[in-house]
């Protein structure tokens, strides 16, 4: 049963994504949980990343609940913003490990998963606790690097390998990438991994291709730097050219017209370098992306 809230105290705004009264956001109510991940160990160019879930939920205040485009009130679908997952201080590989249990107890809740980080290593243990739950299941990930390195300084759990660890448990595409190393390059061809290499003209290139890769079961994981940096500056890792906005809702609209979005994670908004319409633009795709997973089903 969710908390009555006195009249009273109506006035305070509910700390939660979208700022949601208790009958929308408690966790027996809500079909998304929303887990804050604010870690950014391993970021190597700059870090900041760990303040991104929070700034996320701040900005979503300002977000209408109704979505015209899809035609779907967000908040009827019923979010619950868990407490943040504490950093373990072992180091990256316990971190997934601890990421893939919490991520694993709310999908064994029934409830569709979706993280807020943090810098994109998190993507791994989560993507592994969803592979538990849907065996079928397969990755898109949107993001300016490949990350499929076998190793970035000292740890196979890193940012730069995240790409790399969730193709080892279960099929993934790349799409947006502008910029890798020699070793990813070489990975990429010897498996033949689908990659749509970034290009301004969304409908060229081989994006249907790399999008039909897909299963049905599909877990979304977006770098912010996906985008262009006059769109999205606030990351660790800034890549000249990159998505505009409607470029990448369109693939997200793309993917759930045919499949099902069963989990996704929002990466790298590291707000302090960036203005706040970085975070505001973090929080609408969070938003995007809980009504595709949800919003007509
Ligand atoms: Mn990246």
């Amino acid at each position: 049963m969710p908390e009555i809230v006195p009249a009273s105290l109506h006035p305070l705004v509910p700390h939660n994504f979208l700022a949601l009264p208790p009958e929308q956001s408690s966790l027996e109510a809500a079909k998304v949980a929303l887990i804050p991940v604010p870690y950014d160990s391993t970021t190597s160019f700059r870090s900041g990343s760990r303040d991104g879930p929070e700034a996320m939920i701040t900005a979503s205040y300002g977000l209408e609940d109704y979505d015209f485009q899809l035609e779907v009130d967000v908040s009827e679908i019923g979010i619950h913003t868990t407490g943040a997952v504490e950093p373990h201080m072992a180091g990256p590989g316990p971190m997934t490990e601890r990421i893939n249990d919490v991520v694993g107890t709310y999908i064994g809740m029934g409830k569709t998963v979706g993280l807020l980080g943090g810098e994109h290593s998190i993507t791994i243990g989560s993507v592994q606790a969803h592979v538990e739950a849907y065996p079928s299941l397969s990755v898109l990930y949107l993001d300016a690097h490949a990350d499929l390195r076998d190793e970035y300084m000292g740890t196979p759990f890193g940012h730069a390998s995240a790409a790399r660890r969730a193709y080892e448990s279960c099929p993934i595409a790349l799409a947006g990438v502008r910029s890798l190393c020699q070793e990813e390059h070489d990975f990429i061809g010897d498996n033949g991994v689908p990659v749509w290499y970034w290009d301004p003209d969304i409908r060229s290139g081989n994006l249907d291709e790399v999008l039909g890769s897909l299963s049905d079961t599909v877990y979304v994981s977006v770098d912010l730097d996906v985008l262009d940096p006059a769109l999205m500056s606030a990351v660790g890792t800034p890549e000249p050219g990159g998505m505009t906005w409607h470029q990448l809702v369109s693939v997200l609209a793309k993917v759930a017209q045919s499949r099902r979005i069963v989990g996704f994670d929002v990466c790298e908004l590291a707000p302090a370098d960036g203005p706040p319409a970085c975070s505001y633009a973090a929080a609408k795709l969070v938003y995007k992306l809980v009504t595709y997973a949800c919003g007509n089903r």
